[in-house]
């Protein structure tokens, strides 16, 4: 299939791909695959009205039914699964196999979220006085804003809109400006599962935002978006934080990764192999869940680190649509200079570097790199910050106890696991001296997540939660009732105040 043939099968015609500002870049040759037209701020401030007019008819739509729209739109995604896979890979790169994963996602918090529509579930709560009842009600907060990165360009906007329509929110997504079109697809695969639902669907439940950073600006500083939902990196966290806590807005950030993996003497090696593989150079390291950093005991480092080096060794490297490469392009230049930047501080901060290097012969415009192998002789600098590339830091450990301080000594707090034989060490892994990450696995790598556990970090991270658990309640207002129903007026804590 022809880049061209992608965009068509998507639905794309030539007039919806061309004559714009914001030029596409494909990572897989570097080649120009769209120029499209961008929002304006006036035209932002627009959509922001138009979501307040259908969040207004929304929230009064039943949970249960909102959760129909959901079922419809994970039909939709499942007949589309193929066409928006390659779409992904096309517009960012990661291959085929993990495209149809980004999708299959999606798929699952539809399904998740339609039985949620039917579960949005308070409490009941015993009251002090007499004659009196107290529960916990959830309600519709108002328009959801999701801000996506290139490197999950539709699933992270699947978790965050499946989640916040069952909620009653109508959805204005800004979409990395890297990726809109993989955007403006899922808006025409919604918008058929709208067609298929009926009149209670009010217009613009999505609306798609094309643009770069001040569009984004305008979008959250607005008191009438209620929440903002935003993916990426710290930086832009820490701006977008910012902006909505000045108005007391509600944020769910989720943001860096520096993701570690402790391999103990006990650990079946086979499997930590392929864990540390597949999580290290899968997406090309650009996952917020890649494994960056391993932590390895000393009795097995020289077992294991030659064998990775053999694996990294023979790595099919090159265009994602390819069936057997492993490992596609980085998203663009910019991401490949980062990485050999870092390789160079890395190895002037002592360390032994395996791999890496730039590959250019096939497609000169395109930014392909090697993965990479760090042996440090400790945590530096650079091991502490996050670049998104496929760059594995490499460090020995003696005692559980220093290799737990290792992995928490970062200031990213994503996802973390161990591969151990050992229940005693899994466990005090897993416990309140363990690992400080919101995901922290045994015998499985860092990345991959399911959708079904809520999904997030703290420190830089943000200490947002989007997809699955209760993560809901951050799309939902509480409200806390008392209804009397005695026929006296008794006051909270025994107050008398006789009038
Ligand atoms: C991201 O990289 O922003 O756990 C999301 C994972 C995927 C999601 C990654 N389910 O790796």
């Amino acid at each position: 299939m022809t880049f061209q043939d992608i965009l068509t099968a998507s639905g794309f015609t030539q007039s919806e791909l061309e004559g714009g500002a914001l030029d596409v870049h494909t990572p897989i040759d570097g080649s120009r695959i769209a120029s499209l037209q961008t929002h304006s701020d006036s035209q932002v401030l627009d959509m922001i009205v138009r979501g307040g007019t259908a969040f207004e008819t929304w929230r009064k739509v039943p949970a249960p039914r909102r959760g129909e729209l959901v079922r419809l739109l994970g039909e939709e995604l499942r007949a589309e699964k193929e066409n928006l896979g390659r779409l992904v890979t096309l517009e960012c790169g990661k291959i085929y196999q993990e495209g149809l994963g980004e999708v299959q996602e999606m798929i699952d918090i539809c399904d998740f979220a339609v039985g949620l529509s039917r579960q949005l579930y308070g409490l009941t709560i015993a009251s002090e006085r007499p004659g009196h009842a107290m529960r916990e009600t959830w309600h519709p907060m108002g328009v959801c804003g999701v801000i996506s990165a290139f490197n999950f360009p539709v699933a992270v906007w699947s978790w965050n809109t499946a989640i916040a329509l069952v909620c009653g929110n109508p959805v204005i997504w800004k979409p990395s400006e890297k990726t809109p079109l993989t955007a403006l697809s899922c808006k025409k695969i919604f918008d058929r599962a709208v067609a298929r639902f009926g009149d209670d669907a009010p217009d613009d439940l999505l609306q798609v935002l094309v643009g770069g950073r001040e569009v984004g600006d305008t979008l959250v500083s607005s008191p009438d978006v209620a929440i903002v939902s935003a993916t990426g990196s710290t930086r832009m966290g820490r701006a977008v934080g910012a902006k909505v806590a000045e108005r007391f807005g509600r944020c769910i950030l989720e943001l860096g990764g520096n993701n570690a993996m402790i391999v103990t003497g006990s650990a079946d090696l086979e499997m930590a192999v392929r864990a540390i593989v597949f999580s290290a150079v899968g997406t090309a390291g650009q996952r917020c869940t890649s494994l960056r950093r391993l932590i390895v005991h000393e009795s097995i480092y020289d077992t294991l680190v030659p064998r990775l080096k053999d694996v990294y060794s023979g790595l099919p490297i090159g265009n994602p649509l390819e069936e057997g490469v492993l490992v596609g392009p980085l998203i663009d230049a910019g991401a490949r200079a980062a990485m050999q930047s870092a390789l160079d501080q890395a190895q002037s901060e002592g360390g032994t570097l395996h791999g890496g290097g730039t590959l250019a012969d096939t497609y000169p415009d395109a930014a392909y790199a090697a993965p990479a192998i760090v042996e440090m002789p400790g945590q530096s600098d650079i091991v502490k910050h996050e670049t998104f590339a496929p760059i594995l830091y490499v460090m020995k450990y003696s005692e559980l106890e220093e290799a737990i301080g290792i992995q928490n000594a970062v200031p990213q707090g994503l996802s973390s696991c161990i591969f151990t034989t050992d229940v005693r060490e899994a466990e005090e892994f897993l416990s309140d001296v363990g690992s400080d990450c919101g995901i922290a696995n045994v015998n499985i790598g860092p990345s991959g997540a399911e959708i079904g556990g809520a999904f997030g970090g703290e420190k830089e991270t943000g200490g947002g939660r989007e997809s699955g658990s209760d993560a809901w309640k951050g799309y939902m207002r509480r409200q806390t009732n008392t209804v009397n129903y005695s026929r006296e007026l008794p006051l909270a804590q025994g107050i008398k105040f006789d009038i």
